[in-house]
C-alpha cells in the first residue's frame, strides 16, 4: 500500500492481502491502533497499512469488522482480527521472533491482569480534555488520575524493574506506552508529580527505537486533536 492517506465510504476497496504479508487496518492517531503497530514494529513483521477515516467509514471496512474500530488485522487467507489486545497476542504467537509475552501462563495472567488496571486509567485521557474544552471544573478528575499513575509507580518500586515485565520492555509495556506519549498533548504531565518512577518508564520507553519510529511530533498531534476537537477531525493531518 503506497499512501497513507485514509480511505472513506466510497473508496475502492484494497486489493487481497499478499502472501507472506499481513495487513493493518490503522488510523495515524488512534492509540489503541498504536500498541498494534508497535508489536508489528517491535517483532518486524512485514505489513501493509490501510488507514481508514473513522468518520466516514467504507462499506468494504465494516464487513471485515463488524463493529468498525481500529486496529484490525487481515492475514491472506482473509481471517480478520480485531481488539487491540487480541491483535497483539495474536501476532506475539504467530510470529515467534521477540517474544514479548512472558511464556509462562501466570506471566501471561500478570500481564492481563495489569492491562485490566489500565484499562481504567484510559477514559480519564477522553474526560480531562473534554471536561476542559467544556470551561469544567477537572481538578477532581485529575487528582483521581494521580492516584491511578501512584499505584503504577508502586508497583515499578515493588518490582524493583525498569519495565512492568523486567529490565526489558515486554507486551505490557507497549500496551500502555500510546498514552503515555499523549500525557503532554493533553496537558496532564503535573499527574505524574507523584510518580518517579514511572516517570523514569517514560524515559526508558522514550528511548526504544519502536517508540521512537513510530511516534507523532507533539505538534502534527495538537494538529490533529485540534481538528478532532472541533468536530472535523482531518486523519490526514500532517501527510
Ligand atoms: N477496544 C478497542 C478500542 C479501539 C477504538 O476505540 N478505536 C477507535 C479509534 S482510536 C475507533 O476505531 N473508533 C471508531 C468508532 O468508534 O466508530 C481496542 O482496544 O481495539
Amino acid at each position: 500500500m503506497s499512501t497513507e492517506k485514509c480511505f472513506a465510504k466510497g473508496s475502492a476497496a484494497p486489493g487481497p492481502v499478499p502472501q507472506g504479508n499481513i495487513r493493518f487496518y490503522s488510523m495515524r492517531f488512534c492509540p489503541f491502533a498504536q500498541r498494534t503497530k508497535l508489536v508489528l514494529n517491535a517483532k518486524g513483521i512485514k505489513h501493509d497499512t490501510v488507514n481508514i477515516n473513522l468518520k466516514d467509514k467504507p462499506d468494504w471496512f465494516l464487513e471485515k469488522n463488524p463493529l468498525g474500530l481500529v486496529p484490525t488485522l487481515e492475514t491472506p487467507a482473509g481471517e480478520v482480527i480485531y481488539e487491540s489486545p487480541i491483535t497483539c497476542d495474536y501476532l506475539d504467537e504467530v510470529y515467534p521472533e521477540k517474544k514479548l509475552l512472558p511464556s509462562s501462563p501466570f506471566g501471561k495472567a500478570q500481564q492481563r491482569m495489569m492491562l485490566e488496571h489500565f484499562s481504567k486509567v484510559i477514559p480519564y485521557f477522553r474526560k480531562i480534555p473534554a471536561g476542559r474544552n467544556n470551561g469544567e471544573d477537572v481538578s477532581g478528575l485529575e487528582a483521581e488520575l494521580k492516584e491511578k499513575f501512584a499505584k503504577f509507580n508502586k508497583d515499578l518500586v515493588k518490582r524493583k524493574t525498569k519495565f512492568f515485565g523486567g529490565e526489558s520492555i515486554t507486551m505490557i509495556d507497549y500496551m500502555m506506552w500510546p498514552f503515555f506519549e499523549r500525557l503532554e498533548i493533553f496537558e496532564l504531565q503535573h499527574c505524574l508529580n507523584d510518580a518517579p518512577e514511572l516517570k523514569k518508564w517514560i524515559e526508558c520507553m522514550s528511548e526504544d527505537p519502536t517508540v521512537k519510529a513510530t511516534r507523532h511530533s507533539v505538534d502534527t498531534y495538537k494538529g490533529f486533536y485540534k481538528s478532532y476537537i472541533e468536530g472535523n477531525p482531518n486523519y490526514d493531518y500532517g501527510l
